[in-house]
């Protein structure tokens, strides 16, 4: 019960981090069966080995679907749920119950999207879900259900970028300036400024969708006046800053990392701030580099293509500074610093192939071809799961007071590091030799079969290093009990107890200069000084609101969905379609909205005796 009212910013970060471990689960397990299709070209009889095109399809969208939205999505937002309040020296968000609203919004759209495993009727339109093939003419309830699913998840995703950019401007701890931040709260903070403007264009895209579909409009049916390149544009104006949101917030705990276990200051703090910038606002100039084959003309594909190479450049300074940062340091080869360190490489390969992708006539060669596959998976895998992972590693003795195993991190980390190399670096070269994407089988003896046999068994290598890091998250529950400042950080939330108390600091600390907390120990201090005195603390109370607000929306989704469904009984067909199972949901949305402004709930203070107490 506490878990579905709780608005504490560490335990929404906990939650957040397990649906999207959990979805992680699921979408890998997607991709281990994607793999195992391919791990064998067609059978003699020209019949498919293991799974059908339709079954393909389906987990191929899921798959792309489950990992972008459900998976890297929450598990970024757990980090900065569990981080940034912390580092910035605060009580927790601006918006505690906003935060919990989120939460539950997203995992909502999450769960919707996945019963589609269960009615029957899976999304088989990609992860793009391009028009016309996402119009009602050509694909069934699964659209409506990636449609409204992610929808509604959406609301989560922009509840919480907007949260974070008011937390981050307003809460800051005294002497705190903008340009004392650590470095990830930065990324944080570009990320939401990112959200704020990419996830509307998502919102609106899903509406038109929607009203196709359901309602007869016809935004994207070209038979009736509609354009389906547009949906292609509202698209990609929304996924191009996507990768952006993921890979930000990743430059940042990376940009934490190297600077702690290489015992330097972070190389080129405040260049490394501007290249943030810089790549937050460039991502919203090139979204037509997914779309070069479309027929723009030369001069657009032109320009979106240099547009996109710009963006090497504020990459390139970033890895140069995490070079030097490491550059002469006192390295310790910890788990969370063999995760940092092995992400340079792998994420300058994605970097590499996207510039090549970015020549347009090349492109017209890469495109929709395995290459395509291999270099986002560089991206997203080598960029953002590695540096997550090495942000678990480093993070986790802070969420949960416990030490994870360095011995099995480590063999995690070398069985997910070489399968990752083993699965996606040959793929390059599978799309070169013309295999393509979103195709579930081939014709043996085209010279693609060990190549894909390899392949996938590097994919049963990362699979057994995600099976090492659960053995060690689990035995961690019994493990050794975390010190506060385990790593000897750099910033604020190592200086407060692992994990930290429900209201973080007792005191405000008082922020004296970048590295806040490394600076009051070279003072040879062991605390932050204090910014105020020791007064009662006032807390916000905890609420079932948003969980109902959420579910509310969640069975709407299915009263829209299924309004002009033949079911077998009569009552259900007129449930639906009369609306009455969609005006039911979103009333239980609106009550709780009324609710929550009629009722006014000022939290509750901890008093100082209590404080004193607990020492
Ligand atoms: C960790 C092991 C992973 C493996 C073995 C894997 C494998 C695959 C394979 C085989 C495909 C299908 C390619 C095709 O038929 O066109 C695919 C597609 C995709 N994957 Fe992964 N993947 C992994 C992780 C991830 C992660 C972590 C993400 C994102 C955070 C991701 C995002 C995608 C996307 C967006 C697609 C495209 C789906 C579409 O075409 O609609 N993958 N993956
Ligand atoms: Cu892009």
């Amino acid at each position: 019960m506490d878990w579905l009212t709780t608005v504490d910013h560490k335990k929404i970060g906990i939650l957040y981090f397990a649906a999207g471990g959990f979805f992680f689960i699921v979408g890998g397990i997607e991709a281990l069966l994607i793999r195992l299709q391919l791990m064998f070209p067609m059978g003699a009889n020209g019949e498919s080995w293991f799974l059908t095109g339709q079954t393909y399809n389906e987990i191929m969208t899921m798959h792309g679907t489950t990992m972008i939205f459900l998976a890297a999505m929450p598990l970024i937002f757990g980090l900065m749920n569990a981080v940034v309040p912390l580092q910035i020296g605060a009580r927790d968000v601006a918006f505690p119950f906003l935060n919990s609203l989120g939460f539950w919004t997203f995992f909502f759209g999450g769960v919707l999207l996945n019963i589609s495993w269960f009615t029957g009727t899976v999304p088989d339109i990609g992860w793009t879900a391009y028009a016309p093939l996402s119009g009602s003419e050509f694909s069934g309830t699964g659209s409506d259900y990636y449609a409204i699913g992610l929808q509604i998840a959406g609301i989560g995703t922009l509840v919480g970028g907007i949260n974070f950019l008011v937390t981050i401007i307003n809460m800051r701890a005294p002497g705190m300036t903008f340009m004392r931040m650590p470095l990830f709260t930065w990324t944080v903070f570009i990320t939401s400024g990112i959200i704020l403007f990419a996830f509307p264009a998502l919102a609106v895209g899903l509406i038109y969708i929607t009203f196709d579909r359901l309602f007869d409009a016809n935004f994207f049916v070209t038979a009736t006046g509609g354009n389906a390149v547009l949906w292609e544009h509202i698209f990609w104006i929304f996924g191009h800053p996507e990768v952006y949101i993921l890979i930000l917030p990743a430059f940042g705990a990376i940009s934490e990392i190297l600077p702690t276990f290489a015992r330097k200051r972070l190389f080129g703090y405040s260049s490394m701030v501007f290249a943030t910038a810089l790549i937050g606002f460039l991502s919203f100039m090139v979204w037509a580099h997914h779309m070069f084959t479309v027929g723009m003309g030369d001069i657009a594909n032109a320009l979106f293509g240099v547009a996109t190479m710009l963006i090497a450049i504020p990459t390139g300074i970033k890895v140069f500074n995490w070079l030097f940062t490491i550059w002469g340091g006192k390295i310790q080869f910890t788990t969370a610093m063999l995760y940092a360190t092995s992400f340079i490489p792998t994420f300058v390969m994605g970097g590499v192939t996207g510039v090549m992708l970015a020549i347009p006539p090349a492109d017209f060669q890469f495109h929709d071809s395995y290459f395509v596959v291999a270099h986002f998976h560089y991206v997203i895998v080598g960029g953002i799961v590695l540096s997550l992972l090495a942000a678990v590693y480093y993070w986790w003795p802070k969420m949960f007071g416990r030490m994870l195993n360095e011995t099995l991190g480590k063999w995690s980390f070398w069985l997910f590091f070489s399968g990752f190399h083993l699965t996606f670096f040959i793929q390059h070269f599978l799309g070169l030799w013309g295999m393509p994407r979103r195709v579930f089988t081939y014709l043996p003896n085209q010279g693609w079969d060990t190549a894909n046999f390899v392949s996938t068994i590097g994919a049963f290598f990362m699979a057994a290093g995600v099976i090492v890091i659960l053995l060690n998250v689990i035995i961690s529950i019994k493990g050794p009990k975390a010190p506060a400042d385990p790593w000897d950080g750099r910033t604020l939330e190592w200086s407060i107890a692992s994990p930290s108390p429900e209201y973080n600091f007792k005191q405000l600390p008082l922020v004296r200069g970048l590295d806040a907390f490394w600076l009051e120990k070279m003072d040879g201090k062991k605390e932050m000084t204090p910014a105020e005195p020791l007064g009662p603390i006032h807390m916000p109370s905890a609420s079932i609101l948003p969980f109902f607000m959420s579910l509310g929306l969640f069975i709407a989704g299915f009263g829209f969905m299924y309004r002009g469904y033949e079911f077998d009984s009569a009552f259900i067909n007129n449930l639906f379609g009369n609306n009455i199972i969609a005006i039911c949901g979103l009333a239980i949305t609106l009550v709780c909205m009324f609710l929550r402004s009629v009722y006014d709930d000022h939290g509750y203070h901890i008093e100082v005796e209590e404080l004193q107490k607990e020492g």
